[in-house]
């Protein structure tokens, strides 16, 4: 290891590989030098030193399904391929008994959790997210629910004029089990105020998850990158995410998304490259050194894309999926009906030369 430090020239870049290797945070400002002056093949090696250090050669996938309730959604952000207005004949709203009858095509299959997430519905409130959410306890009471992004969870709240701390606490009487990371897009307010202007502040939105993690709810957090967001912008968003994890030890994982560019208004700035893709991951690795879990989420990525990021750092590829989400087939990933068994994850982790691991949703080995 030493004569690989020796090899690299850059002093400041020398510095910084000693502090990883040293299990030293870096800075903001290393952070940022990370992307814009290390090369690939150093932040693989580093973000190889991070991921063995929390989780050894592990690498992590669950059993899981998704329901989706509505795409019709409030809100506008640009990038989203996803949402649709009521009138528009792509939307639609499933009823809690549809719902119940997507819990029951599993009923003869092992999975241990559902992911629940869709559109910001005008009339959904509190107590119709929990009666769904204790129909499908009742129906099947050990599948864990995680359900419901901070942006779903905050509209919900404020229309039901309970404070977050009592509808948390109410939704997890209910039967909610954890809260996936969705609605973070970018923190900064400037880029947030073009790219999703109606939704949801970067304040509250760690304000909720903070709650969540204080009520003993985990959760997830994302980010999204690719789009008109720089560099800066990206270490800022893990800055805060690594603060907050710094007072509650809550996140689960944190899991990039790509922006992807079909069938929404910001289509014209293209997609970043794969080669971003993993500096991404690895960057995120490293810097974001106290989230135990970094997730490549392969509907998203593709599964190829999904096992080189292996190599950059990443250690959890989500799920079987049993072809149950759209937002990403309607935004143009090349994972159309996305389905992986447990025979395909495993082989995929171990080709890439990792021991593949089935966890529950709480990265317990199963
Ligand atoms: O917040 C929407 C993103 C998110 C696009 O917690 C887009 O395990 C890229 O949060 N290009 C929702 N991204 C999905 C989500 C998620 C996904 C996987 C796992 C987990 C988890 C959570 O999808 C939104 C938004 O950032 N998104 N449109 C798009 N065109
Ligand atoms: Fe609605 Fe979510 Fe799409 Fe934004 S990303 S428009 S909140 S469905």
């Amino acid at each position: 290891m030493k004569e690989i430090l020796d090899n690299i020239i850059n002093t400041d870049i020398r510095q910084i590989a000693d502090k990883v290797i040293s299990g030293i945070q870096l800075t903001p400002e290393e952070g940022l030098l990370l992307y814009t002056d290390t090369d690939l093949s150093l932040l693989s090696l580093l973000s190889g030193i991070v991921r063995r250090r929390i989780n050894s050669n592990r690498v992590y996938y669950n059993r899981n399904f998704h329901i989706e309730p509505t795409n019709k959604c409030i809100y506008n952000c640009r990038f989203c391929s996803y949402h649709k207005t009521a009138s528009d004949p792509g939307s639609w709203e499933y009823s809690h008994e549809e719902m119940l009858d997507i819990v029951k095509k599993f009923d003869d299959k092992i999975v241990t959790e559902v992911h629940i997430v869709g559109g910001v519905h005008p009339s959904y409130d509190i107590d119709y997210y929990c009666s769904l959410v204790q129909k499908i306890k009742n129906h099947r009471p050990s599948l864990h629910i995680k359900a419901f992004s901070a942006i779903e969870l905050d509209y919900i709240f404020r229309k039901s004029k309970v404070t977050v701390d009592k509808g948390l606490a109410k939704l997890k009487k209910c039967g909610l089990n954890s809260i996936p990371g969705g609605g973070a897009e970018i923190f900064d307010e400037k880029i947030r105020a073009v790219i999703c202007p109606e939704k949801t502040s970067s304040d509250e939105w760690l304000s909720i998850h903070e709650k969540a993690h204080k009520t003993g709810i985990p959760s997830n957090a994302t980010m999204l990158y690719g789009h008109i967001e720089n560099y800066e912008h990206r270490i800022d968003h893990m800055s805060r995410l690594r603060k907050l994890q710094d007072r509650t030890s809550g996140f689960n994982a944190f899991i990039p998304l790509k922006f992807k560019k079909e069938n929404n208004v910001m289509s014209h700035l293209g997609e970043v490259s794969i080669i971003e893709d993993m500096r991404n991951y690895a960057v995120a690795r490293i810097f974001l050194n106290n989230i135990p879990h970094l997730k490549a989420y392969w509907p998203m990525m593709g599964k190829e894309a999904a096992q080189m990021s292996l190599l950059f750092g990443t250690d959890d590829i989500d799920g079987t999926i049993e072809d149950t989400t759209r937002i990403y087939s309607m935004a143009g990933s090349g994972e159309q009906n996305p389905v992986m068994t447990t025979i395909e994850i495993s082989k995929l982790i171990t080709d890439a030369g990792f021991e593949p691991v089935e966890r529950d949703s709480l990265y317990n080995k199963l």
